[in-house]
């Protein structure tokens, strides 16, 4: 097996769990104590999934998508030492502007949290005549400044690189419709400032295989390795009785990450234990963040499940890696190299 390193700082602390005997030949596997969240997880929050967590000092932080008890939702902060039990804010993350003024979301939901040259970026989906993306940043956890929207409506799903390339800051995003998009490709774009977003390249659209037949969106920020950019992605196949959202794994360019170099045929994890099958919606497992250990190789995946719990899986940079290389297919559309 190749000899595949993480390129980050490591996390000594990053949960794991041994991988169990009987695995289907996808190596992930969940946290068997799943789901690490459950219902009614604080004051006024019905459900928190769709989260992203970061490691933070000598623990570690998150922003989680709290469904309030109006149905609406918005994100909220939780620590934990463990990254497996958290204490969540009752109170809702409120933003300032870059003038000081207060901001608050009309709603807001899958938030993203990536930290970029020791600054931590908040990536979410909120009103922007429609649904479009939102981000905010922060440095201490207790001032969330907003910046400009990153892009023109509709777009629901956004992933920032977790350093710049090039020079400039990189997203992936997918752009869609308001409402819950039968169709959608995962692009990428750059920026010098965070202002100014161009050079919009398409990296991997939908796929034939029939678990990611209607549409793809970017899922935890990429992790640098050195064979490429790893990301973990959700796939979405539509059913006669509604969508079914699975995780997807691909491995794009280090320099140039709009060329796909491997893409899995084969999903990585698809929604089968009760918290992922039964819920508000029932067959989703949704990635938004990793926590991953360059000594080790470990890499824990956190996942939205069936929008109403967060689920954990686990995995090993070499052998994920060697399976996506394994079973890739990337097709003439992946990549720049497509249509511009
Ligand atoms: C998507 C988003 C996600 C959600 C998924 C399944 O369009 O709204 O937040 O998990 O649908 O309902």
């Amino acid at each position: 097996m190749d000899n595949v390193k993480i390129l980050a700082p490591p996390v000594p602390n990053v949960p794991w769990q041994e991988r169990p005997d009987g695995l289907n030949g996808v190596p992930v596997w969940r946290y068997d104590e799943n789901p690490v969240i459950g219902r009614n997880p604080v004051k006024g929050v019905a459900r928190i999934f769709n989260s992203a967590v970061i490691p933070y000092r000598d623990g570690f932080i998150g922003v989680f998508r709290g469904e309030q008890v109006n149905g609406v939702p918005h994100i909220y902060l939780g620590r934990s030492e463990d990254a497996l039990h958290w204490q969540f804010d009752e109170e809702k993350i409120s933003f300032v502007d870059e003038e000081g003024r207060p901001f608050m979301p009309v709603y807001a939901y899958d938030p993203r949290l990536v930290e970029v040259e020791g600054v931590y970026y908040l990536i979410w989906c909120q009103d922007f005549y429609g649904a479009a993306i939102g981000m905010a940043k922060t440095t201490d956890f207790e001032t969330f400044t907003r910046i400009e929207n990153p892009f023109l409506p509709f777009n629901r799903n956004a992933v920032l690189f977790p350093r710049k390339i090039g020079g400039n800051f990189m997203m992936l995003s997918r752009p869609s419709d308001s409402g819950h998009t039968p169709f959608g490709d995962i692009f990428v774009s750059e920026s010098p400032d965070l202002v100014y977003w161009g050079k919009h390249r398409h990296v991997m659209g939908k796929s034939k295989e029939w678990w990611e037949m209607l549409k793809i969106g970017g899922g935890a920020a990429p992790i640098e390795t050195t064979e490429g950019w790893l990301l973990f992605y959700h796939g979405v196949t539509g059913t006669c009785n509604g969508y079914v959202y699975s995780i997807g794994g691909a491995i794009l360019d280090i320099e140039n990450p709009s060329v796909v170099k491997y893409r899995c045929e084969n999903f990585l994890l698809t929604p089968q234990e009760w918290y992922e099958e039964r819920g508000f919606v029932p067959n989703v497992t949704f990635p938004c963040a990793t926590i991953h250990d360059s000594e080790s190789g470990r890499i824990a995946i956190y996942y939205g499940a069936a929008d109403t719990y967060v689920g954990l899986a686990f995995t090993m940079v070499d052998e994920i890696v060697a399976y996506i290389k394994e079973h890739s297919v990337v097709r003439e559309d992946d990549s720049e190299i497509g249509r511009r």
